[in-house]
């Protein structure tokens, strides 16, 4: 299996459709822009401020974040180095790989994170442990 690194992690721009008439604005997700199938889609939302969300890495699975509504922060480790990532806006998609630890956090009030996944739910895909993520990397 190639081992990912941050530069793998990509952040892909939603075609987004203003509307000619002020109703807003729609953006729509379709023609591979994900790179691959969605098999499951799942959503954070009511999440306490000085709440951190996910701390694990996956083996098999990729997947893409959006701030749906409101802000966070992600965390993301490759087990060589760290950068965190501010998503904010509904059209931006975080599309993290496999083997990247990630931890989301500071989340805003009413904040929605939805998540598009390449897998299905799968315990057995997660790594949980920080010290197992340093030995799956060899780093
Ligand atoms: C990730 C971040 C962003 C299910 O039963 N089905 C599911 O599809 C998921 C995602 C979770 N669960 C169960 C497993 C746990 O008993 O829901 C409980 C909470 O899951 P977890 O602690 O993994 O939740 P987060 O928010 O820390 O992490 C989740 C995803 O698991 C993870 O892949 O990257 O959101």
């Amino acid at each position: 299996m190639k081992q990912t690194e941050l530069n793998d992690i990509e952040e892909i721009s939603i075609p987004k459709i203003s509307d000619p008439d002020g109703r807003g604005n729609l953006a729509v997700i379709e023609n591979n822009i994900l790179q691959y199938k969605i098999k499951r889609v799942y959503y954070l939302y009511d999440i306490p401020s000085d709440a951190t969300r996910g701390g694990h890495a996956h083996i098999n699975l990729r997947q893409s974040l959006i701030a749906l509504s409101g802000s966070f922060d992600v965390v993301l480790d490759d087990g060589k180095e760290r950068k965190t990532i501010t998503l904010n806006k509904p059209n931006k998609a975080l599309l993290i790989p496999t083997g990247i630890w990630r931890e989301l956090e500071n989340f805003s009030s009413g904040a929605v994170c939805l998540v598009l996944a390449s897998e299905v739910y799968d315990e057995a895909d997660y790594i949980r442990g920080y010290e197992d993520f340093k030995l799956f990397k060899n780093t």
